[in-house]
């Protein structure tokens, strides 16, 4: 099937939530040699985006885009383990905990970014959604991480963020990790008056700038 119609039919299928659909599509455009790049950027994040603009707009409903939402999450579990089989960098560059903040259930983008950083070569401990500051940096001492990476989808949780560079200040703990800082309302200027480490705004961003300060080019 032609590439480009194969990407819209995928759009169309997590727009409209038909989860086998999508599955099947994807696994079609993997077996037609579609890099699972292509397959997420120019297939199911613009069928999420299309979701979410109609939420915005008021014209789609919450359990609607959670049909969507639960619909890209299966096909990013299909293209997760071949994504990381398409890394080129095998070698550890660091180590990472992610999780979205407390009182925050959004996962797809941390999720994707934890997916990428690991393709990157970077070694992932996934905390999941809706994590206490206090599990972030328990888990991030466990793991002898280098970085703790905190994801917030809206303007009321962003403030866990803040929180967890407070957290390590008070605990004598802000120089054995580097914080990183992203989702849908984070800005760099927010990561500046935080004082995280660095700010992605898409998962490459966030490989660019971890890669930066592990020192690696
Ligand atoms: C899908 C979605 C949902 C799904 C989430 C499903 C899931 N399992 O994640 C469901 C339907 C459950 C949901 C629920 C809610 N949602 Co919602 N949701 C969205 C939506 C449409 C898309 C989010 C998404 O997945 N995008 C795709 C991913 C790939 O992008 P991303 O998350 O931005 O991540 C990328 C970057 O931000 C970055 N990144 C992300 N995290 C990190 C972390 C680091 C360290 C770095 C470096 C980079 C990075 O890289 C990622 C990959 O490129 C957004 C709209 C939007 N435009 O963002 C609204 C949106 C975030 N939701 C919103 C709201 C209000 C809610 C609810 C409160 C609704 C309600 N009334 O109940 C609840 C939240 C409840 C809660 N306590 O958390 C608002 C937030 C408004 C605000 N400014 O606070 C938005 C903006 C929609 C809107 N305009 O109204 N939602």
């Amino acid at each position: 099937m032609n590439r480009e119609l194969l990407l819209t039919q995928i759009g169309d299928a997590v727009f409209k939530g038909e989860r086998e659909e999508t599955d099947s599509l994807v696994k079609r455009a993997i077996s037609e040699g579609l890099k699972s790049n292509e397959i997420l950027d120019n297939g199911l994040v613009p069928g999420i985006q299309k979701a979410g603009g109609l939420f915005e707009a008021g014209e789609y409903f919450l359990p609607e885009l959670i049909v969507s939402s639960e619909t890209m999450k299966s096909a990013i579990e299909i293209l997760a383990p071949i994504m990381k089989a398409e890394g080129v960098s095998r070698k550890i560059l660091g180590k990472v905990v992610i999780g979205t903040v407390e009182g925050d259930i959004h996962d797809i983008g941390k999720t994707l970014v934890g997916t990428i950083l690991s393709t990157a070569g970077f070694e992932i401990r996934d905390l999941g959604a809706s994590v206490p500051i206090s599990k972030f940096i328990e888990e991030a001492i466990a793991f002898e991480s280098d970085f703790i990476c905190a994801s917030a989808l809206l303007t009321t949780t962003m403030i866990g963020q803040r929180k967890i560079i407070e957290t390590l200040k008070e605990r004598g703990l802000r120089d054995q990790f580097k914080v990183l800082v992203g989702g849908a309302p984070v800005s760099h200027k927010w990561a500046d008056e935080i004082g995280a480490d660095g700010y992605g705004q898409n998962a490459m961003a966030a490989v660019k700038v971890a890669k930066k300060l592990m020192g690696v080019v």
